[in-house]
């Protein structure tokens, strides 16, 4: 049996357990768990700094808003983090263009999409969430909105960036999305989601992205789509996404994951059955990666992706570390 062969087998043998009902999903133990408040989470190893500045406003009894947006803000401004905010990885035309978006616990929700030139585009969300009657501003529109807001105009491409652009311009010019190394020149990679309760037991999310390396000009992905790259349920819990954004926009996973909390699974059950979902519903769904991270109301966390390989940050009193998140494909 070659690789590819394998995969669909193990897939289609998980959809066959999967298939009998929800309750059926399996998990390595570990990955989920009752935490205490305060509690956050986010994507990927950059998680693991972005938590410590998020656990500076929780720890002193901060509103978790404050801290999502505090945390992902640290991603966002550095520019060894080639795929959120400042020194992400250019559009097929060379810009960098930004997607974010926020929400707190009363379901109130900002987003901003294609902002270019904005270090902080989840600052300029929450500026549209609590300023403006509006969700979602896009583009130019945007970038205004920022600027008379305060926000500085920035050049954000990094020299590092402008040549990597450069040289795949020359060998490639074609879009691909690669598996866990969309970002190929370090360590640290894709978006960064976070999602965090307080000692109030308010909860709240936030998501930030350069999205896509060498996307289309123009292409917006899921980061900034409320019930996509994020969504929070004060009530319920709260989910966010990384990976091919469109997968998750096609099957609303943010969305998907909190409706499945809400009718009973745990965290980490309910983002394998949003992943199964994409399994369904997405022919070519062996050539992505989708990750996806949970937290119910009580603080239960959890995590699952669809390929082996993503990793998320965890952040309580007592830790401060990343996990493996239950993969679809387990490892070969
Ligand atoms: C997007 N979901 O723009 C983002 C990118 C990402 O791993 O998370 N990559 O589709």
């Amino acid at each position: 049996m070659n690789s590819n062969s394998r995969r669909s087998f193990i897939a289609k043998a998980t959809l066959g357990i999967a298939g009998v009902g929800l309750s059926k999903y399996t998990h390595a133990g570990f990955l989920s768990g009752t935490e205490s408040f305060p509690v956050v989470i986010s994507t990927w190893q950059h998680g693991l700094p972005a938590n410590e500045a998020a656990w500076e406003i929780l720890s002193k009894g901060g509103y978790s808003l404050d801290a999502v947006e505090a945390g992902v803000k640290v991603a966002e401004a550095d520019p060894d983090v080639i795929t959120v905010g400042y020194g992400g990885i250019p559009d097929a035309r060379g810009k960098v263009t930004l997607d974010a978006c926020i929400m707190d616990e009363k379901g109130n929700a900002g987003s901003v999409a294609y902002l270019q030139c904005i270090k902080h585009p989840v600052s300029v969300a929450r500026l549209v969430m609590e300023k403006t009657p509006h969700v979602m501003l896009s583009g130019t529109g945007a970038q205004k909105f920022a600027l008379e807001n305060g926000f500085k105009k920035e050049k954000l491409r990094t020299k590092k960036m402008r040549k990597h652009w450069k040289q795949w311009k020359k060998e490639e010019r074609e879009f691909s999305t690669k598996i866990n190394i969309e970002n190929q020149l370090e360590e640290n990679h894709d978006t960064i989601s976070m999602l965090a309760i307080d000692n109030a037991g308010r909860l709240c999310g936030a998501c930030t992205t350069s999205g896509m390396a060498f996307k289309m000009h123009g292409r917006v992905g899921d980061s900034p789509i409320i019930g996509a790259g994020l969504f929070v349920d004060g009530e319920v819990g709260g989910a966010a996404a990384t990976g091919s954004g469109e997968l998750v926009m096609k099957t609303l996973g943010s969305f998907l994951v909190v409706e499945f909390m809400r009718n009973g699974l745990s965290p980490t059950d309910a983002c394998n059955a949003a992943i199964e979902r994409i399994t369904k519903k997405i022919p070519d769904y062996e050539q992505h990666q989708i990750g996806y991270i949970a937290i119910s109301k009580s603080g239960e966390i959890g995590a699952a992706c669809l390929q082996p390989g993503f990793d998320y940050a965890v952040k309580t009193s007592e830790i401060s570390e990343l996990r493996e998140a239950d993969a679809w494909f387990k490892k070969l």
